[in-house]
């Protein structure tokens, strides 16, 4: 892929990636879309809609059903979903850890019950690969090992080991695969660990950003630790990471979480809240959160947020939303799904400009003082 900085404010950065699919401006949020589609929403609506770059999905689920096989029997992501701009996947390890039954990491990967079936599977660092082939990702993740926090300084140190081991496993193979012609226009990104330890951190970025990878993560945050440990942590690895590729905090975040990463140098955020708090009745506007199921919205004509431009504000009302969420109608999820979306991907757009015109500062106080922070 091609990877260019804009602009630099501060820490904060505007790039642009370009993929075989599609060009991603950075900072860039991937809406989850974990079986290959983002929950009640279509590729028609992520792409022309609400003009997704780039969304996530993941090996664990799409290897488990309707498998990888069925995947490239379409062509692959792309020809099987047909968004037509990037996808990312993630490798599995974190969807074993969490989802799974069971889950039991050695040496050489990871060993899980489906959550479906129960059935008994292997991940190693060259099997999710070759998942991640047939499935024709933009960008594919490195197996890592995950520990569940609080942990001992015994248990992370052989996290970062693990994860250095799989790592090198992982580059090499992929090197040998395009060296054979497959996976050549997809990109592999390796993802530090360490918990919240600094040392931990330190060797884990150094080891794994001195090979050869298209980009890197930052895994094992948000998990469970503050806020301000999960600030701080990315506040140190950031440096650490080199400036010419590209940064990623894997399953990240609130809104505030995101203006505070790009403020410490991330480019690249995921995570389900902004589709999962739709469905709840959560919804995000320009003066903080709402719910929806509030009974004060009953007789309300305005739309959810006035400053959204959001197809749903532009052609319903916050009374209506209430009544489809109090009767569990399906359009409900379609509607606060788009709502909720777009309200992230916004953010990310104001961000950008922010960065370019070296802004950064005064966008930052300002989305808190709406909020009255
Ligand atoms: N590793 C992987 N995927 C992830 C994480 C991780 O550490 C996280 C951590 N928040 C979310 N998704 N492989
Ligand atoms: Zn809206």
């Amino acid at each position: 892929m091609e990877f260019q900085i804009d602009k630099t404010d501060g820490n904060a950065r505007a790039c642009t990636i370009k993929t075989a699919h599609s060009t991603i401006q950075t900072p860039v949020f991937m809406p989850v879309g974990t079986v290959g589609s983002v929950k009640s929403l279509d590729a028609v609506d992520m792409s022309e809609m609400l003009g997704a770059q780039i969304i996530l999905g993941n090996t664990y689920h799409l290897y488990l059903r309707p498998s990888d096989e069925v995947v490239k029997h379409f062509g692959g992501l792309h020809g099987f979903t047909k968004f037509p701009n990037s996808f990312l996947t993630d490798s599995g390890g974190f969807q074993a850890f969490s989802l799974s039954d069971i889950s039991k990491a050695d040496s050489n990967g990871i060993m899980f019950k489906s959550h479906i079936d129960g059935s008994t599977h292997y991940f190693t660092p060259e099997k999710v690969l070759d998942i991640q082939y047939n499935l024709n990702s933009d960008i594919m993740m490195i197996l890592d090992d995950l520990v569940a926090l609080p942990a001992t300084k015994e248990r992370i140190a052989l996290s970062i080991k693990r994860t250095t081991d799989w790592a090198k496993r992982a580059i090499t193979y992929h090197q040998e695969k395009q060296a054979q012609g497959i996976g050549k226009h997809q990109n592999i990104f390796a993802i530090i660990q360490g918990g919240t330890d600094k040392e931990f951190r330190h060797i884990s970025a150094n080891e794994l950003c001195a090979l050869p990878f298209d980009g890197f993560a930052i895994g094992g945050l948000s998990v469970g630790e503050s806020n301000a440990l999960m600030y701080e942590t990315v506040e140190y690895t950031t440096p650490l990471m080199p400036k010419e590729k590209p940064r990623y905090l894997m399953g990240v975040g609130t809104p505030e979480d995101l203006v505070e990463n790009v403020e410490r140098g991330v480019d690249m955020f995921d995570c389900v809240m902004p589709t999962r708090n739709a469905r709840n009745g959560s919804l995000f506007t320009s003066f903080g959160k709402i719910s929806i199921k509030n009974a004060k919205f009953q007789k309300d004509e305005s739309p959810l947020d006035p400053e959204c431009d959001c197809f749903t504000c532009k052609h319903y009302s916050r009374g209506y939303l209430h009544h489809l969420f109090r009767a569990k109608e399906l359009t409900y999820f379609r509607l606060a799904s788009i709502h909720n979306l777009h309200y992230y991907l916004t953010l990310m757009k104001q961000m950008r400009e922010a960065i370019l015109k070296g802004e950064f500062k005064a966008f930052k106080a300002e989305f808190y003082r709406k909020r009255g922070k």
